[in-house]
């Protein structure tokens, strides 16, 4: 009997073969246990407000009032919402072609379009314009518009690094591309050497692959790196040379928790090297309104700055755009709110700094507990997370732990993470989903539970790893970095 085209069998192959870990073995089976009654910590998604935050006040004011505009004519409305905050509203509806429940420009509203370019102009220094500015809904479908415009075939390789955040590996899969890794040095605090990229390259163009793109991720997910001028401009010299577009995803641009390296965007490094560089490399950064303080995973809102990209390109991404329309409308205003948030002297100003700042702080405070926690720990050693929202303690399992694994059918760190999951609840995501050195091992955590829940999860992950350790500890050595 011949197959339907739905039939698991008959498949695209290419569905078949993405891996998303993220929401992988250990996370099935974390829900599996939740309903089972267990309590679970859900780190395994960097998703703020499903561990407890609470949204900040000022955009959620303003997206309720353009959600239910009949509120902006009672005459009581000054009594629930502030001043600044019904104006903004109204100054949104205004943007809109029929509120929120009208599609937009597939591009997004123009209005705020103009919005994310001033921001970007205030934030580099350098012109910006709302042309080049798509809103998307998150960061993901813009890398995955992006890459489908960019991988043609099998042959088409894009630079990735590893370990790396699984949307790339995935899409690249999904659009029958090839990924070609360069790895980060976790014993430089995951830097990135340029040598490994030329290294990477070599290797990808001798298989007969024509690398056409280079992904970099700053801050990193999941190696909390944050990259520094000096490396950021190698990187695009580098592309230059090798005349690879380069994709920046800088969603964690606002997740910083050292002082020695601020973030720097990947376009106003370039705008400083200047010409020819400046006017040549062809460039895409992402952001999106899920991350730094804002948290706002659920919304799925997000842009991308297109520089250097030929005016007939942009039509074609345009184009494609289309085809889905429009971007969420309410999600375009949060990119909006976020990129003009109140200014001192506003009404909110206040309320808005004191919530946003809080946010940041305990996140920083957070970043050095975990990292201080893993480190204390027996066979762990892990690097301080400077930005985003995750920590990749690396564990060095002993050799009885690798063959037990074997034993059970699983990768050593999947049954590391799994043992983790049963003694704690504690819901990690394995390194190998992320990439990994052969032979070396690691998880991924989220920093995001609570602040005062802290001090109890390290303190459970402690007491579990150590009698893992003692459990299958030998004198036969562990896995080295
Ligand atoms: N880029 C990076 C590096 C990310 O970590 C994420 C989300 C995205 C893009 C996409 O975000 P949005 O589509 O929501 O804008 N990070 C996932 C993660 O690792 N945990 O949670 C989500």
């Amino acid at each position: 009997m011949s197959l339907k085209a739905l039939d698991y069998e008959s498949l695209n192959e290419n569905v078949k073969n993405c891996q998303y870990a993220v929401r992988g073995e250990l996370y099935l089976r974390a829900s599996e246990l939740q309903k089972e009654g267990k309590k679970i910590i859900f780190t395994n998604v960097g998703n703020p407000h499903a561990l407890g935050q609470k949204p900040l006040t000022f955009p959620r004011q303003v997206v309720a009032l353009c959600q239910a505009p009949f509120l902006l004519d009672n005459p009581n409305v000054g009594m629930i919402f502030p001043a600044d905050a019904i104006s903004r509203a109204k100054h949104y509806l205004f943007l809109t072609s029929g509120g929120l429940g009208a599609y937009s420009d597939s591009r997004g509203l123009p209005g705020v379009r103009k919005e994310v370019a001033e921001f970007i102009q205030r934030r580099d220094g350098y012109p910006s314009d709302p042309e080049l500015i798509f809103l998307t809904d998150g960061a993901s479908k813009g890398v995955m518009q992006i890459l489908n415009c960019i991988i043609r075939n099998q042959k088409d390789g894009i630079l990735v690094p590893v370990p790396q955040y699984p949307l790339y590996s995935a899409t690249i899969s999904l659009l029958g591309g090839t990924l070609v890794p360069y790895y980060l040095e976790e014993t430089d605090n995951w830097g990135l050497d340029v040598n490994n990229l030329r290294q990477s390259v070599a290797q990808a163009r001798s298989q007969g692959i024509t690398v056409r793109a280079m992904v970099i991720i700053n801050p990193g997910n999941p190696t909390g790196q944050c990259l520094s001028e000096a490396n950021l401009r190698e990187i695009l010299k580098f592309c230059c040379d090798e005349r690879l577009v380069l994709l920046g995803d800088e969603v964690y641009q606002q997740n910083i928790y050292q002082d020695e390296r601020p973030f720097i965007s990947s376009k106003k490094v370039l705008m400083d090297m200047g010409a020819p560089l400046s006017k040549e490399v062809q460039l895409i950064s992402f952001h999106t309104v899920s991350k730094g303080y804002w948290g706002e995973c659920g919304q799925r809102g997000g842009y991308f700055e297109m520089t250097n990209i030929p005016p007939r390109t942009v039509e074609e991404i345009y184009k494609v755009a289309s085809i889905a329309l429009s971007p969420n409308v309410s999600a375009q205003i949060f990119m909006g709110l976020m990129v003009s948030p109140p200014k001192p002297g506003d009404i909110s100003y206040d309320q808005f700094v004191r919530e946003s700042k809080g946010i940041l702080e305990s996140l920083r405070r957070r970043a050095r507990i975990m990292t201080d926690g893993f480190n204390s720990c027996k066979n762990v050693v892990c690097n301080f997370t400077e930005g985003a929202m995750y920590s990749f303690p690396q564990i060095k399992l002993p050799t009885k732990a690798i063959q037990a694994a074997k034993q059970a059918g699983k990768v050593p760190d999947v049954f590391y993470c799994l043992k983790l999951l049963e003694a704690t609840g504690i819901s990690t995501v394995p390194g190998s989903g992320f990439g990994q050195k052969e032979g070396v091992f690691h998880l991924r955590t989220t920093i995001l539970p609570a602040e005062e829940e802290m001090p109890e999860i390290m303190e459970s992950f402690k007491k579990f790893n150590d009698e893992f350790m003692s459990q299958y500890g030998d004198n036969f050595g562990y896995s080295r970095m």
